[in-house]
């Protein structure tokens, strides 16, 4: 009993502690780990600092600390977005499979959202399923068709194992029907569900005993 025990506390440590990072473009403040199931890692405001960001040729880079996670992009044209209501998705999400860093390109002008254009403020809200429910990260953004990422922002793939970009999200299957200008925010965040079941189920487990 006492295994069974230290092996449920290493599984739920395990479960909170592993979520993702947003490497770039910045995001709105430094990465809060509890906050990370909600909206824009808990930051609720627009930055005034915006970043720079190409229309064409773009990517985003990210720390994954989950071996297996589905992941996609989501963006708001308001100045001050509060809800996901006001994001739409910007291309299919994605799934790939590995820890550490991942560069993952964010072409504007191959997107399906249209009319973006340059010195337009836009956010952007990073959604990412390791398996412990969707995590949120967002980035404030002033896109520029003259501006280039500087080469010393590291781009680079942990593995190259990495598999289909552009595929539709497996560990949702929200995802699975994107649909640009309505999509399934609402679906994602139900899943976050999750992670308060698995604690339940814990705590059931643990009385059990
Ligand atoms: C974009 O955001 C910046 C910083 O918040 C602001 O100064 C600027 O006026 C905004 N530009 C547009 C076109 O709304
Ligand atoms: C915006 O300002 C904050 C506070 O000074 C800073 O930590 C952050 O790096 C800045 N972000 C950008 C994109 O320059
Ligand atoms: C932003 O989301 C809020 C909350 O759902 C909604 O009331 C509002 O109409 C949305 N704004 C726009 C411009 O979509
Ligand atoms: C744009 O949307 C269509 C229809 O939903 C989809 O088939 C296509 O893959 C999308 N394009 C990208 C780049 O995600
Ligand atoms: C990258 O280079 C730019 C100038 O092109 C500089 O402002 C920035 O501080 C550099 N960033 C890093 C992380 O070295
Ligand atoms: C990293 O992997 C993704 C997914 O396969 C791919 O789209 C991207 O181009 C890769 N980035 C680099 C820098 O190799
Ligand atoms: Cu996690």
């Amino acid at each position: 009993m006492h295994s069974t025990l230290v092996f449920l506390f290493a599984f739920l440590a395990a479960a909170v502690n592993a979520h993702f990072q947003l490497q770039y473009p910045p995001p709105r403040g430094v990465f809060v780990e509890d906050d990370e199931p909600t909206f824009c890692d808990g930051y609720l405001t627009a930055v005034s600092n915006r970043s720079e960001f190409p229309l064409s040729g773009g990517f985003f880079s990210l720390n994954s600390e989950h071996p297996k996670w589905t992941a996609g992009v989501l963006i708001s044209t308001l100045p001050d977005p509060k809800s996901f209501n006001n994001f739409s998705q910007v291309n299919s999400f994605f799934q790939i499979q590995g820890e550490g860093a991942f560069c993952i390109p964010l072409d504007f002008s191959k997107s399906n959202v249209t009319s973006l254009s340059t010195g337009q403020n836009v956010t952007i809200q990073i959604v990412f399923d390791g398996g412990d429910g969707q995590l949120y990260q967002c980035a404030d953004l002033t896109l520029s068709n003259s501006f280039t990422i500087p080469t010393n922002v590291s781009c680079t793939n942990a593995t190259s194992t990495a598999t289909s970009s552009g595929a539709t999200s497996t560990s949702t299957g929200a995802a699975s029907t994107p649909k640009p200008s309505s999509l399934g925010v609402r679906e994602y965040a139900m899943s976050s569900l999750a992670i308060p079941f698995t604690l339940i189920g814990a705590v059931l487990g643990l009385a059990a005993l």
